[in-house]
């Protein structure tokens, strides 16, 4: 290397990372959660990094929980871009099926409790949020995408809320989420047989608003941020808690009953032993890589 590359490379190192902390402050980050803010802008960047496929367990929904709370709170922050570390791979793979399955009563009470928790923290985040899909996003990861206000995705991947695959039901907040996207009729057909839309299927079914190839996901979902945080903050703020009200009440209403017919759903011997195939299913499908 001559000198002057192996002197100019460290100094422009250097200098991304000053330029880097001059504009972008690392509000927190773990070894699952990263989030950065944009000063100039007032973007806030979660970046799930749980490898390998950002499985949701409870540590992992209780982060993203308190990040969403600190964002809420923080009034620097003028709106939020939820993106997956694994770009071009897997967005979410929905819930940490293992939480689910050969678990005590309260192991998995106490994981749906964070569910709800996850849910009334991110969908009922009165900022801007919008989802960038930069892989696949089944179950729970079309879940994290459902409760942002705008989704931009990679093409050619998967979405949806496949859950009666492995034997389990979505619970009803985001099936209520599903019908106010995507409508009634395609809804009902999507949820009963747990069907995975493919990019282009999503944005046909209204599941997502736009669909782009992998390099722009993220420039795309920013703009689409950017535009949505210049509109008058309280007006935005109060209307999006307006509109999400009546959903999230229903669920304040009904907690604790929610968490006790999930246990005792998910706890029947019936529905383990689907799970359990499943999760075979999907080793299996690792063996023929
Ligand atoms: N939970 C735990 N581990 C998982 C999960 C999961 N959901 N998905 C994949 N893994 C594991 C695999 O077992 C594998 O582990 P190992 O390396 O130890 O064998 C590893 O992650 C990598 O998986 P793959 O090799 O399958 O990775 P690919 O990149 O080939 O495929 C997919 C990625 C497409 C995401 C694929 O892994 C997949 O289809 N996973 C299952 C997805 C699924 O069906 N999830 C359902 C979860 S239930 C749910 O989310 C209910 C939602 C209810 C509401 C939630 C609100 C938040």
């Amino acid at each position: 290397m001559s000198l002057s590359r192996r002197f100019l490379l460290p100094a422009r190192r250097l200098l991304q990372q000053g330029l880097q902390t001059e504009c972008c402050k690392r509000l927190s980050s773990n070894q699952n959660l990263e989030v950065e803010h944009e000063l100039e802008t007032g973007l806030a960047t979660v970046t799930l990094a749980k490898a390998p496929v950002n499985s949701l367990d409870g540590e992992f929904l209780t982060s993203i929980s308190n990040t969403f709370k600190k964002l809420e709170n923080d009034s620097a922050v003028k709106g939020i871009l939820v993106a997956s570390k694994f770009h071009g791979g897997v967005y979410s793979a929905g819930l940490h099926i293992f939480d689910l399955f050969n678990r005590s009563d309260s192991h998995v009470s106490e994981f749906w409790r964070c569910v709800q928790e996850w849910y009334l923290d991110v969908f009922g985040c009165s900022k801007p949020v919008v989802a960038a899909i930069n892989g696949q996003a089944p179950a729970g990861g079309c879940a994290m995408a459902l409760v942002c206000d705008y989704r931009v995705m990679q093409e050619g991947k998967i979405i949806g809320l496949n859950e009666t695959q492995l034997g389990i039901t979505a619970p009803f907040y985001l099936a209520d989420l599903m019908t106010a996207t995507v409508g009634a009729r395609k809804s009902r057909l999507a949820l009963q047989l747990g069907y995975l839309f493919s990019s282009q299927e999503a944005l046909n079914a209204g599941l997502v608003d736009e669909v782009v190839d992998l390099d722009s996901v993220i420039p795309r979902a920013r703009e689409q941020l950017l535009m949505m945080s210049k509109v008058p903050q309280p007006a935005f703020h109060i209307t999006k808690q307006l509109l999400r009200r009546e959903n999230m009440e229903v669920l304040k209403a009904t907690r604790e009953q929610d968490i006790a017919n999930f246990v005792d759903f998910i706890q029947r011997p019936s529905v383990q032993a689907v799970m359990g195939k499943y999760l075979e299913s999907l080793k299996k499908k690792k063996t023929l890589k």
